[in-house]
């Protein structure tokens, strides 16, 4: 079995939780933030057995892509960045996914 983090934009996470649930998979959102920007995202858990992680790894790549937008309000930025520094526009969207062993999976 694998547990699959997932962080995604906040515009991607709901269609992506959807389509993931539609398919079967148990899905947990977890509302995060991004340590660098300092700006929202969501962080998915999804537990699954090891031979349906690359179909969870489809959904989030066509649900969760790339694209070109307007950063991020400068007064939400944290460190490394300065007032003005930011581009007109910056990539949003993709998905960080961390693949995990689970030694053991209980529901009490
Ligand atoms: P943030 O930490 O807010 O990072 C947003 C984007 O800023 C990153 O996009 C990356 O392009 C850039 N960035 C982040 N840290 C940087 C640094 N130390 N130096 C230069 N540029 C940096 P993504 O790589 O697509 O990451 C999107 C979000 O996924 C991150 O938001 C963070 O919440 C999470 N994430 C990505 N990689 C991670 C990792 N190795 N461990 C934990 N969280 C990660």
């Amino acid at each position: 079995m694998k547990l699959l983090l997932a962080i995604v934009n906040n515009d991607d996470s709901a269609r992506a939780a959807a389509a993931l649930t539609d398919r079967g998979f148990f899905v947990t959102k977890l509302s995060t933030t991004g340590g660098f920007l300092m700006v929202g995202n969501t962080t998915l858990l999804i537990g699954t057995e090891d031979n349906c992680v690359d179909e969870v790894k489809k959904i989030l790549a066509k649900f969760c892509t790339t694209r070109r937008s307007a950063p991020p309000p400068t007064e939400a930025l944290g460190r490394g960045m300065k007032h003005g520094s930011l581009p007109n526009e910056v990539t949003v969207g993709g998905a960080t996914v961390f693949v995990l062993n689970v030694e053991e999976t209980i529901k009490i």
